[in-house]
């Protein structure tokens, strides 16, 4: 019997559990990435731990999200960061280096080696073939730490390309199209791993298009083979020496394949507000544009921006549309001055935003009220844009360019074949905004810089045996990390200071959420399927716990919003009768009897199930049963008030 790519770099990695699928593995983490928004609670909690270096191969701390620096609170986390850099030997990039996953990929990615990070798009790594994974922030502090990450082991879905993609398409039509079958629920607890002839057609920053957005499937990772094309950019990065072949042996057994003919592919578009809304571009075209962004970790790379370029020279964008264009890294940004592409976008109208995350985060350029905003992004969530009532579209560069020009959505395909340009020769390495790990003894004397707003991570409270917790607020389906706990440049200066934050939880949702929070001791919150996709910012569950919200009952949940809620203490159960759903409203009082007892039973070898009672909408007294898919480590972790308080517990009694 042969492997899959994804099980043999599990194999090499496996450290604890069974080596079965759907049991929960341990594996070792050889390289970790954070970035800053995320980044200021993964120190915290590494330095709670009192661990004086990290003990993985390489740790790098990137700034890319929070760069406009209104006031001194986002450049006093820079600097935390980067004096936690010194401290703890990690490599710390600077802001202005570029967007974490654009640069890891170029300069630290290595094949066959995995990668955690404190960013759902980490799987961007999956382009060079590396195991890359999104993670709450203290998950990847407990693996700075040389912890094993557990993860369920993962089914393995083969996805087989054939043919070579047509002049006007993108690896972002690949991955739209595949968001088209597969949905933004349809990748949980799975890992997408690319096969077949197609493979050798496609460029490294064209799979790490398609692995970057394989988070918006919400599956765990998506890999890619490690071929000649790898070994060619490893190469052009100076790296030769990182490259290993790899590949799944022939006879590997998927779960599940699923075949995309590039040839076949067309230029797709993802409609407001979801990334699975997706529908053919000639479908939706003509309607009318006001905004175009090209950049984001999904698609800013020297041959996105190049393409863009080459659809716009000599020419002006339409009146009514403004393109904001943020390069990926310094490195492209470089390139792409360096061949001209720069010149040619700000000639044809462009405005030149910063090697960041930027507009993808609603880090400035908004668009105007009800505007329909086209972005070579990966999510278009409503409001993540910073207007609440915009209509985002996902698109890839070719479609965005077309679109800025003509001022109306356009199929590309308009413009006939499109002629691509090499930029290699124009790739210059230069790491001087990348800062080296110090020597130990020297970083051992390096002082934490805390800055006023950085305030300490809040401890959660211990599971008592029976608990009553009021509903807080019943959601629908698919509800996303922006939604529980929004970002944007009015808020994502508050990602150091939890009692600041905690007052936007849910604020776009419910205005009011907030202060009713406040008014129980005890919350509850009510989900649907696939509760907490997207984002893996563990403010969505700290900041809810810090306002007393005890557990949250959903039909299903995403993947790093549940490990990020046990993390912090808040029990995750799931509706085993769906339509249970509907009998549990806001306002319901809620008792748990025998919940910690139930707990401990089932980490023994008990049923994992457990019993709710309340006063249903109807009047009716209701006992209902709720499940939880949780082994004996998260069970004592949430008994212990969470993984902080869990790991403190077990240091001291060794
Ligand atoms: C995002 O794209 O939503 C973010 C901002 O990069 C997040 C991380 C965060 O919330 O800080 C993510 O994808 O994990
Ligand atoms: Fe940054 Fe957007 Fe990528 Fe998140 S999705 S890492 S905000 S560019």
């Amino acid at each position: 019997m042969g492997y899959t790519l994804a099980e043999k770099i599990l194999k090499e990695h496996h450290i604890a559990g069974d080596f079965v699928k759907g049991h929960e593995i341990g594996i070792k983490i050889d390289q970790t990435l954070t970035q800053d928004a995320t980044g200021t609670m993964v120190y915290l909690q590494f330095e709670a731990m009192e661990i004086p270096r990290v003990k993985t191969e390489l740790s790098v701390s990137y700034v890319d999200h929070n760069t406009q620096q209104l006031d001194f609170r986002n450049m006093d986390d820079h600097k935390f960061l980067q004096s936690a850099a010194a401290k703890y030997g990690l490599y710390f990039s600077r802001p202005g280096n570029g967007i974490c996953h654009q640069v890891h990929l170029e300069r630290f990615g290595i094949p066959g080696k995995t990668l955690l990070g404190s960013d759902s798009h980490t799987p961007t790594g999956g382009g060079l073939g590396m195991l890359a994974i999104g993670a709450g922030g203290l998950d990847v502090a407990v693996a700075m730490a040389g912890e094993p990450f557990y993860l369920t082991y993962p089914r393995i879905i083969g996805v087989k390309l054939t043919g070579s993609l047509p002049s006007y398409c993108n690896g972002k039509d690949v991955i739209l199209t595949l968001l088209q079958k597969e949905t933004v629920k349809g990748g949980v607890g799975k890992i997408y791993e690319y096969f077949g002839p197609g493979v050798s057609t496609l460029s490294v920053p064209q799979r790490a298009t398609i692995t970057n957005m394989g988070a918006e499937l919400g599956a765990t990772t998506s890999l890619f083979p490690s071929d000649q094309r790898t070994q060619e950019f490893l190469e052009l990065q100076g790296r030769g020496e990182s490259w290993r072949p790899l590949n799944a042996d022939p006879e590997a057994q998927y779960d599940r394949v699923v075949e995309i003919d590039l040839s076949s592919v067309e230029p797709m578009i993802a409609q407001p507000h979801m990334p699975d809304k997706v529908v053919k571009v000639s479908e939706i075209a003509g309607t009318p544009v006001d905004q175009v962004a090209i950049g984001s970790c999904t698609n800013s790379s020297i041959d996105d921006l190049g393409i863009a370029a080459e659809i716009l020279r000599g020419k002006t964008i339409a009146p009514g549309v403004s393109l904001g264009i943020s390069p990926g890294s310094k490195q492209v940004l470089n390139a792409a001055m360096g061949a001209g592409i720069i010149q040619e976008l700000v000639d044809a109208g462009a405005r030149i935003l910063e090697s960041a995350c930027g507009p993808c985060i609603g880090m400035g350029f908004a668009p105007s009220s009800g505007a329909v905003s086209l972005r070579t992004f990966n999510r278009n969530f409503k409001g993540r844009s910073g207007t609440a009532d915009a209509n985002v579209y996902l698109v890839s560069p070719e479609v965005a360019a077309v679109s800025a020009l003509r001022g109306v959505i356009t199929d590309p395909r308009e413009l006939g074949d499109l002629q691509r340009q090499d930029y290699r020769s124009y790739i210059k390495l230069n790491d001087n905004m990348i800062i080296s790990p110090l020597p130990e003894e020297e970083a051992q004397k390096t002082e934490l810089y805390r800055g006023p707003n950085i305030q300490a991570v809040p401890a959660g409270r211990t599971l008592p045996d029976s608990l009553q917790a009021q509903v807080l607020l019943k959601t629908g389906d698919n509800i996303t990390t922006d939604d529980i706990m929004p970002a944007g440049a009015k808020i994502l200066p508050l990602r150091s200071n939890i009692p600041e934050i905690s007052k936007y939880v849910f604020s776009a949702v419910d205005g009011d959420f907030y202060q009713r929070a406040m008014s129980v001791e005890n919350g509850l919150i009510v989900g649907g399927e696939n509760y907490g996709q997207g984002s893996s910012r563990e403010h969505a569950a700290i900041a809810p716990m810090y306002l007393g919200v005890r557990v949250v009952c959903a039909k299903s949940f995403a993947r790093i919003h549940k490990a990020n809620l046990v993390n912090f203490g808040i029990l995750p159960l799931f509706f085993i009768t769906p339509e249970d759903y509907e009998l549990l409203d806001q306002g319901a009082e809620v008792e748990f009897p025998g919940l910690r007892s139930t707990l401990e039973a089932a980490a023994a070898g008990g049923p994992r199930e457990l019993e709710a009672r309340f006063t249903a909408g109807d009047g009716q007294r209701r006992t209902i049963r709720l499940g939880f898919e949780l082994d004996g480590r998260d069970i004592e972790i949430l008994i212990a008030g969470g993984k902080l308080a869990h790991t403190k517990a077990r240091a001291g009694s060794n």
